[in-house]
């Protein structure tokens, strides 16, 4: 850490800088890819326009965000590393720098339990959650009448990404080995959870560590329709509340606005791409990913710059890293 943080509630930097992704209001955009790993943002991002060259920033902890144009339109492609901690850090914090709606999708790789080849895509409509159960004993089974697993209800996707035909459920796991049903040297009693999935009622096409919580979080902020009034939060040095369109430059004097705008929304849709066969255990190769990545980068950047936001509800363009100068 190396500036001073206030505020034990939400920890900024005097400049409002958020704790750990170390951006403030005007670095990060309305409309948002999150990734897994830097190398998938980096090479997203060559699909950036030039003008206004793309803003890079890597947080001390990790997270890397690049924010420009696609074909005109202001995008931030941000790299958020591993699981759900992450995904909370990244939607509640980013959430704190930006007025007006988001727009959020994950593309991520997952493994399939379909019968489908690596390097296929797939968009989730829905996810569940997997989680290991702390209450049973994983080393005497026998001790307790719990289950080892807890497979939560579905958290649906915003539908602007996904149509009808494409519809499939993703499982969302606290860990890669043991909540994906992996066998390993710890007793984790999953060998017959892959099977379980894949039964008639629950019918998971993927696994994978992020999009559940973003699913999840996105519903929570809105209830996914407009009309719900941003609550106030009690922060001592109040919340970051960065300026809406029409309102003043980003800084000091725009710290009065209300926090994100009223009635605001957050929409989250996913594209896993399938890098590992849980039926035929096939691994995608390096030289595919990055056709693959490409290719659907390039197509997630399209259909967020294809998706309206109102013009009342998107970030403020002066004092922005997406701010279009006029040359001297
Ligand atoms: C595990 O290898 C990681 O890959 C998947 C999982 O969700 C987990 O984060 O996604 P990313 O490729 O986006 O990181």
């Amino acid at each position: 850490m190396k500036q001073t943080l206030t505020d034990a509630n939400f920890p900024r930097t005097a400049d409002h800088r958020v704790y750990h992704l170390g951006l403030r209001p005007g670095e990060v955009a309305n409309r948002i890819i999150t990734v897994g790993s830097p190398s998938r943002a980096n090479g997203i991002a060559t699909h950036l326009d030039t003008e206004p060259k793309p803003f890079v920033l890597t947080s001390e902890r990790g997270f890397t965000t690049i924010t420009g144009r696609f074909r005109g339109v202001p995008v931030s492609i941000v790299s958020i590393g591993m699981g759900f901690p992450n995904m909370d850090f990244f939607v509640r914090e980013v959430r704190e720098c930006i007025s007006g709606d988001m727009l959020i999708i994950r593309l991520g790789s997952c493994g399939a339990l379909v019968d489908v080849p690596v390097g296929s895509v797939v968009i989730p409509s829905s996810s569940v959650a997997i989680s290991r159960n702390y209450d049973f004993d994983f080393a005497n089974p026998a001790s307790t009448a719990e289950p080892p697993y807890r497979i939560s209800k579905p958290a649906i996707a915003d539908a602007f990404l996904h149509e009808e035909r494409r519809i499939s459920l993703t499982a969302f796991t606290y860990s890669f080995y043991s909540s994906q049903g992996r066998q390993t040297s710890f007793p984790d009693r999953n060998t017959d959870l892959i099977e379980h999935l894949r039964e008639g009622n629950l019918n998971v096409s993927t696994l994978e560590m992020e999009t559940f919580h973003l699913y999840h979080l996105a519903k929570c902020w809105s209830g996914g329709q407009p009309g719900r009034a941003v609550p106030a939060i009690p922060l001592t040095t109040g919340p970051v509340r960065p300026a809406t369109s029409k309102t003043p430059p980003v800084g000091e004097a725009t710290l009065e606005r209300p926090l994100a705008g009223k009635d605001t929304v957050i929409r989250a849709a996913a594209v896993h791409l399938v890098y590992a066969s849980r039926l035929s255990q096939g691994f995608i190769t390096p030289s595919e990913v990055n056709a693959l990545e490409d290719w659907t980068g390039l197509g997630v950047l399209t259909a967020l710059a294809n998706t309206e936001i109102p013009s009342d509800k998107l970030h403020v363009e002066t004092g922005s890293v997406w701010e279009i100068k006029e040359k001297i």
